[in-house]
């Protein structure tokens, strides 16, 4: 509850201040391997194991903003490692509807996280390819984008 309380001030403040395409934030440090309420998380294991990077940027629509990075290459987990091509699972604690890219900038073949959604396991997934629907699709440790 304490973290979830402190990531809501955060997120309003966020919100109130700042403008623009992407911006990255500042926000109370989770506790290793959790996701938080209004999260949107990649991990590089399985299950939600290992490192855990918390999607920052945002991306606004309207009035409102999504948490996006079209750029994985630049972001860590928080072990260190890259979260590029490396991410294992992901939970979507957001309202909105995300989407796991193979490409950056969004490219490239994508598997859709709903809102308050999880997956386990990226290496059998439903994914679109150039709007083909493709089963047992591997995603494992190809992510680039998640928005
Ligand atoms: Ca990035
Ligand atoms: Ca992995």
């Amino acid at each position: 509850m304490r973290i979830a309380s402190k990531f809501g001030i955060a997120f309003s403040t966020f919100a109130l201040t700042l403008s623009g395409m992407t911006v990255a934030a500042t926000s109370a440090q989770a506790d290793p391997g959790q996701c938080g309420s209004r999260q949107l998380c990649i991990f590089e294991n399985a299950n939600y194991s290992g490192g855990v990077f918390h999607v920052q940027d945002r991306l606004y629509v309207g009035n409102k903003s999504i948490l996006c990075d079209k750029l994985l290459s630049d972001n860590f987990y928080n072990n260190g490692k890259s979260v590029n091509d490396s991410g294992s699972s992901v939970i979507n604690n957001t309202g909105n509807p995300a989407f796991l890219y193979t490409g950056s900038w969004n490219s490239g073949a994508y598997v859709a996280v709903p809102a308050g959604r999880r997956l386990s396991s990226l290496q059998s997934v439903t994914a679109y390819d150039g709007g083909v629907e493709k089963q047992n699709f591997n995603m494992d440790n190809k992510g680039s984008a998640f928005c």
